[in-house]
């Protein structure tokens, strides 16, 4: 008999992707991994009589809240009732800053999901902030959707469970070169939150390269008007106005993200040759480039005015910016004989400490002689690594690892790839702690994932390269190493896709991942 005559359906398997929705979720869909994880038998059910207990005024700890209530409503149409913070625990989920949790460190957070009620607790709203991103991936993705207008609330289900997690480093990075194509504060207000999502805690900000100059400077303010004019291919550029970048910043250290901002020096530096004749040694101002050429451009080193011109640089961002950190760049400078270099970045150096700042720059400079507060970033497969692992500290960034402006695939049409094609896999599977021998194991502050922009024009672009490999980052750097493994981030990398595909996050669909839908 055809199957279609048959008078009684057949009992229908469930579909993968229903199974993954139920409250008894298979994979646990959590990138970066919890440092300890245990999974429990049932679930808590977010209802209409479900309340929310917050006991602190700290204003990010209630800010936190927030975001949690606002992701409860958009997902379940519940709007949680707040509830006096110590009352009753059944059917609450409760915020609760802890003294004693201070040995899970400046981030770390206890989280326990029981079929009762729900408990986040940590030393520090930083700890909360990331209980609560946790508690945001085991909620349903249309969570991520805006302005979803609901009949009827409809509950939701996190699965029981008991996590107590921290980060292994530090510095958990993404660097976005905004220079040699710009992109605006909404952008990377978007990239921030996308960041955030992921744990991570550092922006760093490429702000001037050869094509562009993208920060305003008022005591030189040719370096926008004209060196922020354009950008690669010739197409118009943009800047972002002091007020802007202050805003951006503070945008992100609502989110635990610290802004690092790069003016990259000596090399790369024809925005603002060309911006002003007296900052080259010859006097004449070049022409605005457009290409993608690397090497050519050079502070004059031996003129006063360059150093007035870094001073008032490195002092007015110094002062738009509360973190610690100043990159001053230091790579790729083909015009310099070694003395040269060497003097310039230690004088530079002088500069950025006399503004209150920690020097960072591109692992050229571990050759010059640097302060014990300096950080060099690696970047460079074939550095010498003896020389690096004398670095006073350590940011990674492997050009063949976490470049993530490199093509995942021959096949990627936008991106590079004189470092290396970079699938997940590869993204993924290397360790920090072995990647330069020799290094003290506490110099190594962490991982950062650059993506450098020759090739991309906008946000579509940045995302689809930056997505999946920057979870992959996130969870170098997060998760401990004894833990992580390939398939099992495979897995839930896979479970994402929901929750990007509702965030409009236009990820690379890698075809060795399952994705979820
Ligand atoms: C090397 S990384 C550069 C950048 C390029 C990048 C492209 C580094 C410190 N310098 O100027 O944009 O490669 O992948």
């Amino acid at each position: 008999m055809a199957a279609g005559c048959a008078r009684t359906p057949k009992p229908q398997a469930p579909h993968p992707a229903a199974t993954a929705k139920s409250s008894a979720l298979r994979v646990l869909p959590l990138v970066p991994l919890p440092a300890s994880l245990e999974r429990h038998d049932g679930a808590f059910t977010i209802t209409p009589k479900t309340t929310l207990s917050v006991a602190s005024q700290d204003a990010a700890v209630q800010r936190s809240a927030r975001q949690l209530a606002e992701l409860v409503r958009r997902s379940t149409g519940i709007t949680l009732a707040s509830a006096p913070p110590g009352a009753a625990a059944d059917g609450a989920i409760s915020l609760r800053l802890d003294d004693q949790q201070k040995s899970l460190g400046a981030e770390g957070y206890e989280l326990t999901i029981a079929p009762q009620s729900v408990s986040l607790t940590a030393a520090t709203p930083a700890g909360l902030f990331y209980g609560v991103q946790t508690i945001r991936q085991l909620l349903p993705a249309s969570s991520e959707y805006e302005a979803v207008l609901f009949q009827e609330p409809r509950p939701a289900t996190l699965p029981a469970l008991h996590i107590r997690d921290w980060p292994r480093f530090a510095w958990r990075g993404a660097m976005l070169d905004v220079a040699r194509h710009f992109f605006s504060v909404e952008d990377v207000e978007r990239y921030v939150d996308l960041l955030a999502l992921h744990k991570m805690n550092r922006l760093h900000l490429h702000l001037a390269d050869d094509q562009g100059w993208r920060i305003e400077i008022k005591k030189w303010p040719g370096l926008t008007t004209k060196g922020g004019q354009s950008e690669v291919g010739g197409t118009p550029g943009g800047f972002y106005t002091q007020a802007q970048f202050a805003g951006l910043v503070s945008y992100a250290a609502d989110r635990f993200v610290t802004i690092v901002p790069e003016i990259d020096l000596p090399g790369h530096t024809n925005a603002a040759l060309s911006s002003y004749p007296e900052l080259n040694c010859n006097g004449v101002a070049p022409s605005p480039r457009f290409d993608t050429e690397v090497g050519y451009s050079s502070l004059c080193v031996d003129k006063d005015v360059t150093y007035t011109f870094i001073d008032d640089v490195v002092g007015e961002i110094a002062a738009l910016t509360p973190g610690p950190y100043f990159h001053a760049g230091g790579d790729e400078v083909k015009t310099l004989t070694p003395e040269q270099y060497k003097k310039f970045i230690e004088r530079v150096q002088t500069i950025v400490q006399a503004h209150g700042k920690q020097m960072i720059g591109w692992d050229e400079i571990a050759a010059t002689s640097l302060h014990l507060s300096s950080i060099v970033q690696h970047w460079r497969p074939d550095a010498a690594k003896s020389e690096i692992s004398r670095a006073p500290k350590l940011i990674l960034s492997p050009a063949d690892r976490a470049y993530i402006d490199m093509k995942y695939d021959d096949e990627t049409a936008l991106g590079l790839k004189w470092a290396a094609l970079i699938p997940l896999k590869n993204a993924y599977e290397w360790n920090p702690a072995t990647l330069v021998p020799g290094a003290a194991a506490d110099a190594v502050l962490g991982v950062e994932a650059a993506l450098w922009s020759e090739t991309l024009a906008n946000m579509r672009d940045v995302e689809f390269l930056a997505f999946p490999r920057l979870a992959a980052i996130a969870e170098v750097a997060w998760s401990p190493q004894e833990r992580r493994d390939w398939d099992d981030f495979r897995a839930r990398v896979g479970a994402q896709a929901p929750r990007w595909t509702a965030l409009g996050v236009n990820f690379f669909r890698a075809p060795e991942i399952e994705w979820a839908r």
